[in-house]
C-alpha cells in the first residue's frame, strides 16, 4: 500500500473558506496528499464590533499539533497566519521537536479584507526564530518590503535584490511573490547562488482571495511527495495561476480562487521558468 505524503498547515481559521486553513486543506486534497491542520486563530468579522481576529490558546496550539504528529506525522508542514510573537515562538518550538524535512514559511501579515494578520511586535519573532528553520519562505511584495524596514519594491531587480537581502534571515530559499507589478506574474527564487524567475501570464481577474496561501500549500504539497524546490515552486504557480484563472464570486465581494481549477478543467497554466544569475 502506498500512502499518500503527509502535510500540516499552521494558519488562521478563513470563515469564507477561500484563504488560510481552509485554502490548505482544499489544495492539499487536490494535490493528493494527506493534510493536517493546526488553527492559530479563527479570523470573522464580528457583526456589531470590528473585532475580526479570535486567537486560539498557546495550549491548544501545542495540542493541535502534538496530536497530528503522534496519529500521523509530516512530510512537509507550513505556516500562514500566525498573529502574534508568542504563536511564533510556539510554532518555532513545535518545528525543533518534530523533524518535519520541508518547511514553507509565508510570512501573512494582512489579509484581502484588510484583516491585520499579524500585530506588529511579532515581526522579529519571525524574522529570528522561525525564517532560520525554513525550506523556503514564500513573501508577497508587500511582505518582502515590510521584512526589509519597508524598502519600496517598483520592479523585477527590485524582486532579486529583495530575494538576496532577505536569504540572509537563514531560509534556505526565498521566493518574493511579483504578483502586484504589471505585465506577466513574475515571482523571484534565490537560494543563496542562483536567481530563477516563474512567470505565468496576468489574469485579468479580481477574484484571488487566499491565491497566496493556496500558492504556498501546493509548494508544501509537491516537496512533501520528494519534489525540489524549483520543480515545486512550478507546479505550485500552476496550480494557483490555473486556480486563478478560473476565480469566482457567489456575492459581490472579493471571491475565491477556484482549488479544482486543475482537476475540473484539465488545462495546467504554463509556467516559464529562467535562471537569470
Ligand atoms: O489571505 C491571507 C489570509 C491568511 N489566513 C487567514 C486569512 C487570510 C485573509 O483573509 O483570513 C486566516
Amino acid at each position: 500500500m502506498n500512502y499518500p505524503s503527509r502535510v500540516i498547515t499552521i494558519a488562521g481559521s478563513a470563515a469564507g473558506g477561500s484563504a488560510g486553513i481552509q485554502a490548505d486543506l482544499k489544495t492539499f486534497q487536490e494535490l493528493d496528499v494527506y493534510g493536517m491542520s493546526v488553527v492559530t486563530a479563527i479570523v470573522g468579522r464580528h457583526p456589531t464590533t470590528d473585532r475580526n481576529v479570535h486567537p486560539m490558546t498557546l495550549e491548544a496550539i501545542e495540542a493541535q499539533f502534538v496530536t497530528a504528529m503522534r496519529q500521523v506525522g509530516a512530510d512537509a508542514l507550513k505556516t500562514g497566519m500566525l498573529f502574534s510573537k508568542e504563536v511564533i515562538e510556539t510554532t518555532a518550538k513545535l518545528l525543533k521537536s518534530a523533524s518535519i524535512e520541508q518547511i514553507v514559511v509565508d510570512p501573512v501579515m494582512v489579509g484581502k479584507l484588510d484583516s491585520k494578520l499579524l500585530e506588529d511586535d511579532a515581526i522579529e519573532a519571525l524574522q529570528k526564530q522561525l525564517i532560520p528553520l525554513a525550506t523556503i519562505i514564500t513573501p508577497n511584495m508587500p511582505e518582502a518590503s515590510f521584512l526589509l524596514g519597508d524598502r519600496k519594491l517598483e520592479k523585477v531587480a527590485d524582486l532579486v535584490q529583495a530575494a538576496k537581502d532577505l536569504h540572509q534571515y537563514g531560509a534556505s530559499y526565498v521566493l518574493v511573490k511579483g504578483g502586484r507589478l504589471d505585465g506577466p506574474a513574475i515571482d523571484v527564487l534565490y537560494d543563496g547562488e542562483h536567481v530563477t524567475t516563474f512567470e505565468a501570464p496576468r489574469i485579468d481577474t479580481v477574484h484571488t482571495s487566499g491565491a497566496g496561501c493556496s500558492y504556498s500549500a501546493a509548494i508544501a504539497a509537491y516537496l512533501a511527495k520528494g519534489i525540489p524546490v524549483v520543480n515545486a515552486v512550478q507546479l505550485a504557480k500552476s496550480y494557483v495561476t490555473t486556480a486563478i484563472a478560473h476565480g469566482f464570486s457567489y456575492t459581490d465581494a472579493v471571491g475565491p480562487t477556484d482549488h479544482a481549477a486543475l482537476r475540473n478543467y484539465g488545462e495546467a497554466y504554463p509556467i516559464k521558468v529562467e535562471q537569470i544569475d
